[in-house]
């Protein structure tokens, strides 16, 4: 049965960290007229500057404890997926025995982790292309307004007020029955496009000039010869189609792992082109350019964590 918006908004939905989507969620949040807090780790305030286009507004996005996960019966960690393992084990004494836990975040690896460590509470797994940074820890720029995909983790758990409430958070939201492959198909574009991005310090858009077609090509069909080994059938066609359309619809943006490495932050290499390179190494698969990406990234991580 579909729950009337006065049934939704009763539900109270928590949102781990102060991240870029995280904040975004927040907005939607308010949009939708949805009870909501933040659990964030540093003490920020409540009001939410927030910068669309041409637009300025401001939400309030309250900061409440830990303790308080108890009341909330969604609860999402939009954190970058290195932080994800820690986070789940740090909520998981206080959250309600109902709650049901969504993950969003680019790479791949961590909701099998999750699910151990969480075990009695569904788990959403979602990957949306919305867009967003923060200036600074009180304020959001929206960059753009995608599309999600998102897929319960065991189709026997599933709960329709949740999928309702979550279809409306980063709309338009489909929902798949298989998430894993859609997870794939997001890490084959961040295993083209971050790593090369980081490296050449480009936008999305620099991608698609001709001296990069080489590298595009090849990053592509080692995942793509991988993936068939694991009994997946992706086109080759299609999937560099897939890439190229995000370098075109993203061509003004500075991708993640980018702003990471400018901001001498922590990347997802390892949850992206460093997992598929673990998986091709455990089914004997050469992945040369995986492994060379995943290296210079990794390598530029490793200067300035020496350095600071
Ligand atoms: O997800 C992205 C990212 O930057 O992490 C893409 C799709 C590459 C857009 O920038």
């Amino acid at each position: 049965m579909v729950k009337t918006p006065g049934q939704l908004n009763k539900m109270t939905i928590a949102i781990i960290g102060n991240g870029a989507i995280g904040n975004l969620l927040c907005v939607t949040c308010a949009e939708n007229e949805l009870d909501f807090f933040r659990v964030v780790r540093k003490p920020i305030g409540d009001t939410l500057s927030i910068i669309e286009q041409t637009r300025h507004s401001s939400i309030v996005a309250p900061c409440r404890p830990i303790g308080d996960l108890n009341q909330a019966k969604l609860v999402i960690l939009p954190l970058k997926a290195y932080q994800i393992v820690d986070a789940a084990a740090q909520i998981r004494p206080y959250l309600h025995e109902d709650a049901v836990i969504m993950l969003c975040h680019n790479g791949m690896g961590t909701h099998t982790q999750v699910a151990q460590l969480l075990p009695s509470h569904p788990l959403i797994i979602a990957t949306t292309s919305y867009g967003a940074f923060k200036p600074n820890s009180e304020a959001l720029t929206i960059t753009g307004r995608g599309a999600t995909q998102a897929g319960w983790w065991q189709p026997n758990q599933t709960n329709q007020t949740i999928q309702q409430i979550v279809s409306g958070l980063l709309p338009p939201c489909t929902w798949s029955e298989d998430i894993i492959l859609n997870l794939w198909q997001k890490v084959i574009v961040n295993a083209v496009i971050n790593p090369l991005t980081a490296i050449h310090k480009v936008k999305n858009g620099v991608l698609l000039e001709p001296e990069f077609a080489n590298q595009t090509q090849q990053i592509v069909a080692e995942i793509i010869h991988l993936l068939t080994a694991l009994g997946y059938n992706l086109f080759y066609p299609d999937m560099m189609k897939r890439v190229q359309d995000v370098m075109r619809s993203t061509a003004e943006n500075y991708s993640s792992m980018h702003q990471d490495i400018v901001h001498q932050r922590r990347t997802e290499i390892d949850f992206i082109n460093g997992y598929i390179v673990k998986q091709a190494k455990r089914l004997g698969i050469k992945t040369p350019l995986n492994e060379r990406l995943y290296s210079d990234i990794s390598q530029l991580e490793a200067e300035y964590a020496t350095v600071s």
